[in-house]
Parts: C-alpha cells; structure tokens; sequence
C-alpha cells in the first residue's frame, strides 16, 4: 500500500507502484524510493525478554526515517490474533507481511490469502509447517535443534570434566509453548541426548516462555520429585522463575550437582539479568538465542526491492555462554562451537 504521504504523487505523476505486486520485482528493475514502504508485522506477543528486544529492533529499524511505515501487531502468544492482524494487513494492502508465528501448525489459509493477494510474507524467529513452505517468501531465525543440541552436549561433557555418571542425571524440562519451533527444536534435542547419553528425563511441563509459568511448573515438579538435579528451562524467562522456585524451596542452583545444587540450563542470553545469572552461576549454561532481527528483516526487504531472491531459509550463528570453565568447547557433527565465559 501507499501511504497518504504519496498519494498526490501518485494522482500527479502516476509513477506509485500498484498495490499488490508492487513489491517484487524483476532482476534488475529498481523501484523507485519514493514511498514510504509498509510492512505489517505481526508479533507473537510480549512474553519474554527475548521477545521485548526483537520488538525493539523491528521497531528501530522500521521507522518512518528509514523510510518505513509500520504497522505492529501484538498477538499476545493466540494465534487467532495474528491470523486477524494478518487479514487485516491484506485489507491495507501493505507491501510487506512479517510474521513472527507462535506455533508451527495452522497457517495455510491466512497465507495462501496473503499469497493471492500478492503480498510477500517473511517469516521471522519461528516457523510455519513444511505444508505452508511454498506459501512465504523466506525465513529468518534460529537453528533451534543446534541450540538444544550444544547445551546438551555441554551437559554430557561437564559430566565426563567432573565425573558424574549419566545414569546419575536426573532432568525436568520447562518447556516453551507447545508448537512453537522454539520449543520443537529446543526438546527434541533433549529427548535425543536422554536416549544418547542415559540420563533421566523425569518430566516435561510447557513454561509458555514465560518467567510466572517458568516459576510454577518448577514448584510443582520439586512438590512430585526429591531427585531433581537439572533443569533444562526453553528460555531465560523461564530460567529466572526455575531459579526463584527452587530458592523458594530453600534449595540451591548451581553446577555443582554432586553436592546437592540444582544446575539450571536454558535459551537466550539476550538480556544484561541473564548473563549477569550466568556470572554468578545461577544458570550454568545458556545456548544463544539472537533476537536482533529487524536489520535481517530490512535486507531482505531492500533485496526483494532489488530483484534478488533472498535466501528461502536464513540461520543465525550463535553463541554458548557459561561462567564454568570446565567445558570450552563443544562439538557437533564434528565441528567445534566455542563456549564463551561472560
Ligand atoms: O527463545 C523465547 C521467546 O521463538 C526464539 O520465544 C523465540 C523464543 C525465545 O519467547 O524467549
């Protein structure tokens, strides 16, 4: 869509792009800058400091002086929401959807409306299911399963640094919103080292990624299990309640599990309280979650403006953060991921 800032220019001098297939162009067609360009993001909700960082960066980067209009939408974590903040940015005609999906599942009829509208859909942070793959143009975010898989393997080899025997690892998991590829990635790399390694997966409750769910479903797994020795948290958020349960219950988080600590794992990293936990040993180890996706988003953005067909699926490199400097480096499928002490 063309916003009201151009449309004499448009009635005056005809050169306005018509809305729906204003936005892809042909290889080497340039579309001239005139307007600003609209984009519809559609936000899975607020429920996580991760989440509050990648608004912030969509925000910043579409802003009315880089040239954008952007219209935000907060799903508050219901995908009906963003399945109407979706239909609506079609009745707007805007140039560009961004969606951010809270769960994989469900997504074909709102974007195949948005396909036949002729509207591009970039898919940020989490992913549709493979039946809606040829209904958006690109996704970017994280490899999920790699971050599950390096804190993983951070866990197997602090045991081998520290001879714990795996049998004697006895896990809970907090898991994120069930559905959400966040969540898929980050368990099913879990359950994978439970078969691999023998450790005890003694329950998995979803957190909703959220700091109070994070807190109640720790409570009530240290109210069913006295043998409870680490925790795998989806999140930070969820990380910080875990942390506040297990205190609750005058219990101590920490790696030192042969003496009685409770160690806490968990996904982000994003915020200044979760490095600061990790510095103090709250939380043993963190696999990077890198939230600051708008300057991606805008490349893709300014490509597609171009002609160039971006990438169908973009991953982020990430980090691994821990103050324990037992484990320095991990290794999956034979290649070595530093881990970094803050
Ligand atoms: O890890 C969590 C947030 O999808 C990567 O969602 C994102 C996750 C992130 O709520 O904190």
């Amino acid at each position: 869509m063309i916003t009201v800032l151009t449309v004499f220019s448009i009635i005056f001098t005809g050169c306005g792009n018509a809305p729906g297939n204003s936005a892809v162009n042909k290889p080497g067609e340039a579309v001239p800058e005139k307007s600003l360009i609209t984009v519809g993001f559609s936000q899975v909700g607020a429920e996580s400091d991760w989440r509050n960082i990648n608004t912030e960066s969509m925000k910043q980067t579409f802003s009315p002086e880089n040239g954008y209009d952007l219209i935000y939408d907060d799903g508050q974590q219901k995908q009906q929401n963003q399945i109407t903040a979706i239909r609506t940015f079609i009745q707007k005609e805007v140039d560009y959807i961004v969606l951010a999906p809270v769960i994989e599942d469900g997504w074909n009829t709102v974007l195949t409306e948005a396909r036949d509208a002729d509207i591009p859909v970039i898919l940020v942070d989490r992913m549709v299911n493979d039946e809606a793959r040829d209904l958006f143009t690109c996704w970017v975010g994280s490899d999920f399963e790699l971050e599950g898989r390096k804190v993983c393997e951070w866990l197997n080899e602090y045991c081998k640094a520290n001879h714990i025997n795996p049998s004697n690892i006895n896990i809970v998991n907090i898991k994120g919103t069930e559905g959400a590829s966040a969540e898929l990635g980050r368990t099913k790399s879990l359950r994978a080292a439970v078969n691999e390694y023998g450790w005890n997966l003694l329950d998995e409750r979803s957190g909703d990624f959220t700091q109070a769910k994070g807190r109640e479903v720790m409570s009530r797994f240290l109210r069913q299990y006295d043998n409870i020795n680490v925790v795998y948290c989806e999140n930070d958020n969820e990380a910080f309640g875990a942390i506040e349960a297990i205190e609750a219950e005058g219990k101590t988080v920490g790696s030192d599990i042969r003496h009685g600590e409770i160690m806490v794992l968990a996904f982000d990293g994003s915020s200044d309280q979760a490095v600061e936990a990790v510095r103090k040993g709250q939380i043993s180890c963190i696999g990077e979650c890198n939230p600051l996706h708008g300057p991606r988003v805008e490349k893709i953005i300014k490509n597609l403006r171009n002609g160039i067909t971006p990438d169908k699926y973009e991953y982020v490199d990430e980090d691994i953060f821990s103050a324990d400097d037992s484990v320095r480096n991990v290794k999956i499928d034979g290649e070595a991921y530093p881990v970094t002490v803050p």
